[in-house]
């Protein structure tokens, strides 16, 4: 008998703890089978990034390059112009990218011409058929609608890390802070991409807990973004070890299990991991990636275009042309 997997948002951590927790070829088995239920496990998302306002950032995250009090040696570049933002969104619609994320180094929003050039760029981006994202900080609700209304199909927010470990990653702002905006986000249509940051010191049960809060939300994101800390020198986190890509599976496929529609984005960390590496993230059920013209994700490497076409031939991938569920 077929039964067919129900979306859940009364997860308990009890069952997350199991599901994370089990012999990693069990978990990646499935994963993968959840993964083909509700997803074409040939395609995968290339989601082109750019820092459109990069470094300054006067919060103090501790594993970002752009935190204006951290000495990383990063250029500060004051925000772009709508020109050069939509040439380089054509070039990566070109380049077989569907979406199209623009990130800011900033705390919030501000309805100041920041904003509205920002509005400018949202329109551009979507004129040419690109599924448009950005991240930019907090954001209230009439922001939120602003976006939507110029254009915006998804926005970032990430968690980072679980509510109990926030506070030792982050002091400028709280876990709350980061919901409310995912609130605002949400109320105003758009479609929520968040996830969080594996590496930062935290534990299974952290990583557990963060994973909790994202599948036990009203509605599961969209997009849910692994990242593993890709560690900036300057930064207070600079020295922890380097995530092992088997911890970057786990989290991944434990994701894929509790939010099976979602896409699931192998994110921050691939330029230090091998296509084996990577191969195993996109067998846990990962199906979307950053990609981005400069080689940069934003102020740390990312591997570059020519190795991700490499990559896609040898796995037998192709680029997703638009999100379509398979029912
Ligand atoms: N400033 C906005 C904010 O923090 O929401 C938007 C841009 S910020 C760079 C977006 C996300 O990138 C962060 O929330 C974090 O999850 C991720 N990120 C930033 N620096 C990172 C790093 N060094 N390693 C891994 N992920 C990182
Ligand atoms: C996300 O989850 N990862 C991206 C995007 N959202 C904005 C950013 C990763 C940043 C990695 C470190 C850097 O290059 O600054
Ligand atoms: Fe600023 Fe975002 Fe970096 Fe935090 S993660 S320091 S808010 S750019």
């Amino acid at each position: 008998m077929n039964t067919k997997t129900q979306i859940r948002n009364d997860w308990t951590r009890a069952e997350i703890q199991e599901i994370y927790h089990q012999p990693l070829l069990e978990l990646v088995y499935r994963a993968a089978t959840i993964h083909r239920e509700f997803h074409h496990p040939g395609e995968v998302q290339v989601c082109t990034l750019l820092s459109v306002k990069t470094g300054g950032c006067p919060e103090d995250c501790s594993y970002c390059g752009q935190a204006a009090r951290y000495h990383t040696g990063i250029k500060v570049k004051a925000l772009m112009s709508k020109t050069d933002v939509v040439a380089i969104a054509q070039r990566a619609k070109d380049a077989g990218s569907s979406r199209f994320c623009m990130a800011a180094a900033w705390r919030e929003v501000r309805d100041n011409r920041d904003f509205e050039n920002i509005l400018e760029m949202v329109k551009g981006v979507n004129d040419i058929g690109l599924e448009v994202c950005c991240t930019l900080g907090m954001l209230s609700e009439s922001q939120a609608e602003r976006l939507q209304e110029a254009g915006l199909y998804a926005y970032n927010h990430n968690l980072d890390t679980s509510e109990e470990h926030y506070q030792e990653i982050i002091s400028t702002r709280t876990f709350n802070d980061r919901l409310s905006t995912l609130n605002h986000v949400r109320k105003a249509g758009l479609s929520v991409c968040s996830g969080g940051i594996i590496g930062l010191g935290e534990t299974h049960a952290d990583r557990i807990n963060m994973l909790h809060t994202l599948s036990t939300l009203p509605r599961h994101p969209e997009s849910v973004p692994v990242n593993a800390l890709a560690r900036v020198k300057g930064t207070p986190l600079a020295d922890l070890p380097k995530v092992d890509s088997w911890e970057m599976t786990r989290m991944i496929a434990t994701a894929r299990i509790l939010m099976p529609k979602s896409m699931v984005r192998l994110s921050a960390g691939r330029a230090e991991m091998s296509t084996e590496e990577q191969s195993w993230c996109f067998m846990a059920g990962a199906n979307s990636i950053f990609t981005s013209e400069s080689e940069e994700l934003l102020v740390t490497p990312n591997p570059r275009l020519d190795d991700d076409r490499k990559m896609f031939e040898v796995l037998g991938l192709k680029p997703m042309e638009k999100k379509v569920p398979k029912d």
